[in-house]
């Protein structure tokens, strides 16, 4: 479709929130816009940034950006909200904290509200990154929600996974040592002007040394997101890991696995979709699902039935 492929040469902001907007609220266009910006390789390098409520996450995303900007490359920020479209609260908190990137015309902030979705990302997060992607974004940073357990959807979609912590760990060791290991690339302990900093850098790297991943150790740094302390490490680390990825072909990598995965949901949600329809519509099932429900038919006699006929509908296998 040649209109969706116009947008994409526009370049300009009004348009990409337009698109943004039909791809969360998945409009009919939005597989269009979809499969036009799938086609468009983009090189972005997409960085999330996860930890516990209030580490301040979106304070560091300001900082980092800010400095980030300056060197005139194209930054898109997907700032995951708790809250629905509809109620402000975080949304306003976040558009505070990030407030000084809106006159930056290289910066492109898309808000999004996670409706519900468990796991700290909101449902279209992947296709919102896809598409600013698409549109020439070279860096995209992802905002999860602090849900104060592991995000692990965020690991599907970024290169690299940043852990925002703040000092005094405590407890929340053994919930690390038992997950996060596997998941985090950079180790972030912020709020570093408060008590307690040094000792939660000296467990982080204890742990990191215990169980250290291949050809990659985890940096483990301090920050003080306020003041703007430690922007240029993390900036250099963030730097050094996609290096890292595009050395040890781990780069391709992730893409072609994201590249499946998004094959096999589209076929799901799709096997769903004619599932759905075919219940609806066929005499006679209803009445059969009635009788699976009272436990006077067996589930799997009637999947098998019913995924017989919808491939015999389709003309055989
Ligand atoms: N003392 C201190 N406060 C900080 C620092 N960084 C952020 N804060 C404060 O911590 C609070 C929470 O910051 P946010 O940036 O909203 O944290 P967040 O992780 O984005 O929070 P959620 O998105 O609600 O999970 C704010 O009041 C910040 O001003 C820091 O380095 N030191
Ligand atoms: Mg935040």
């Amino acid at each position: 479709m040649n209109e969706a492929s116009s947008y994409f040469e526009k370049k300009s902001d009004v348009i990409l929130g337009k698109l943004l907007k039909e791809v969360e609220n998945q409009t009919a266009n939005s597989i269009e816009i979809l499969r036009e910006s799938s086609a468009r390789k983009g090189t972005a390098h997409i960085v999330g940034i996860t930890g516990p409520p209030g580490s301040g996450k979106s304070t560091l995303v300001n900082k980092l950006c800010k400095t980030l900007a300056k060197s005139g490359i194209e930054i898109g920020i997907v700032a995951v909200d708790p809250t629905s479209p509809f109620t402000k609260g975080a949304l306003l908190g976040d558009r505070t904290r990030m407030q000084e990137l809106s006159g930056l015309s290289n910066v492109f902030i898309k808000s999004l509200a996670t409706r519900g979705n468990l796991g700290g990302l909101a449902p279209t997060t992947a296709d919102i990154v896809q598409v600013l992607d698409a549109y020439g974004k070279e860096l995209i940073i992802i905002e999860t929600v602090g849900v104060g357990q592991i995000e692990f959807d965020v690991l599907e979609i970024a290169d690299t996974v940043v852990l925002v912590n703040v000092p005094g760990l405590g407890d929340s060791l053994q919930t690390l040592k038992a997950g996060i290991m596997e998941i985090a690339d950079i180790y972030v302990v912020n709020q570093a002007d408060r008590p307690g900093a040094d000792e939660s850098v000296r467990d982080l790297k204890m742990m990191v040394r215990e169980k250290l991943q291949e050809n990659w150790e985890q940096p483990v740094l301090k920050t003080i997101a306020t003041n703007n302390e430690g922007m240029i490490e993390l900036i250099d680390q963030i730097q050094r890991h996609k290096e890292f990825l595009l050395h040890s072909n781990r780069w391709d990598e992730k893409r072609k696995t994201r590249n499946l995965t998004r094959l096999n949901h589209l076929m799901i949600q799709s096997l769903n979709n004619e599932v759905d329809s075919y219940i609806r519509r066929k005499q006679g099932i209803q009445i059969k699902i009635q009788q699976v429900k009272e436990g006077k038919l067996d589930p799997y006699t009637l999947s098998d039935h019913i995924v017989e006929q919808l491939i015999k509908k389709h003309g055989g296998m």
